[in-house]
């Protein structure tokens, strides 16, 4: 977490390869995880969020300390910007006593509240109520920090979306829901979903204010969702933000994605933020192959390591399945 508000001026050369490594960081940590998948070292479900990363790293450029993400089962991508370690990531993965939460939460539940990460949640909806208890608790205790919530736009269509977003609008809740509309509910395309092109024509009836916009910048993208998070801590103005981006993989790893042509595909890649900022590097500030594969390269040794640490971390102990179980063990 960097603590600052992105200033408005154009990135320099070094802030365009840092976002690009961290971007690059995701992507390459979870190809490494898709390929342990097909060699059977994840059992349960594995959603990946090739294509999205921009959305987290820009994320955790802005937040402040004691600033929450509160996301979905796409949730790697916010584990790794937000600073937790691949190794304890991938070994969660593994179901390993390393992994970030012992190995019992798996794919879907990465949580480390230290770092503003607190989850992770696998119901579809269920965690817009969750997020806004956080941001009632902020508003409560006036720590003056701010929740963020990532939601897909299937979320959209669930019963607890709009509970959580009615008490966030009608208790001016410091938080800001950020639909990543990555064009499919696993494979329902939105047109399938609802009536509505445009999510954000629900804000103003949760008296939120909102915006929208193609995530293919990630400087853009940071500077948009920075004014939604300082409005929400200073004026407590809750958000609807829809983000309009793409997931390049299936919904998880059992979807061969066959409800999508390769034209689609393509053009979207032509506009993936992470292949942006390399061709920005390349532009703009004169990086050849040899510079960007060697940023690469060290990216690679750092996830090659992370699979290493996991297959090296031992199985959790077997009383540990029924910790967490109780109150008392919290
Ligand atoms: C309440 C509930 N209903 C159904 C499911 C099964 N399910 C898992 S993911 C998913 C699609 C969600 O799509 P979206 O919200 O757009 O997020 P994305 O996977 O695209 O990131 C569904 C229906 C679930 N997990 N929870």
């Amino acid at each position: 977490m960097t603590s600052t508000i992105p200033s408005t001026q154009a990135p320099d050369k070094d802030e365009v390869a840092r976002v690009f490594k961290e971007m690059l960081r995701i992507r390459r940590f979870e190809e490494l995880a898709s390929r342990a998948y097909t060699q059977g070292k994840i059992s349960g479900f594995l959603h990946l969020y090739i294509g999205q990363e921009a959305i987290a790293v820009a994320t955790a450029d802005l937040m402040k300390d004691g600033d929450r993400v509160v996301t979905t089962y796409r949730d790697h991508g916010f584990a790794i910007s937000l600073g937790c370690d691949p190794g304890a990531c991938m070994a969660e993965l593994f179901g390993k006593k390393d992994g970030l939460v012992g190995g019992v939460g798996g794919s879907m539940h990465f949580f480390d509240k230290d770092k503003g990460l607190w989850g992770g949640y696998a119901i579809v909806g269920g965690h817009l109520p969750v997020a806004a208890g956080h941001a009632f608790a902020s508003k409560y205790l006036k720590d003056d920090a701010v929740t963020l919530c990532f939601l897909g736009e299937g979320a959209m269509h669930i019963g607890a979306t709009h509970e959580g977003m009615h008490l966030a609008g009608l208790w001016k809740l410091p938080v800001v829901f950020v639909i990543e509309n990555n064009q499919y509910a696993m494979g329902t395309p939105l047109k399938r979903q609802t009536l509505v092109d445009d999510l954000t024509v629900r804000a103003p009836a949760y008296r939120m204010t909102s915006d929208r916009w193609e995530v293919n910048d990630i400087f853009e993208t940071r500077r948009r969702l920075a004014e939604a998070v300082e409005r929400a801590r200073k004026d407590h103005q809750p958000a609807l933000i829809e983000l309009l981006t793409y997931r390049f993989r299936g919904h998880s790893m059992s979807d061969p994605a066959k409800y999508r042509t390769k034209d689609e595909v393509e053009g979207w890649r032509k506009k993936d933020p992470l292949y942006r900022a390399e061709q920005r590097l390349r532009d703009d500030h004169g990086f050849d192959d040899e510079a960007i594969e060697s940023i690469d390269d060290a990216v690679v040794d750092e996830m090659q390591a992370a699979v290493d640490f996991a297959d090296a971390s031992p199985q959790p102990d077997p009383e540990h399945r029924f910790r967490h179980h109780l109150v008392e063990d919290v």
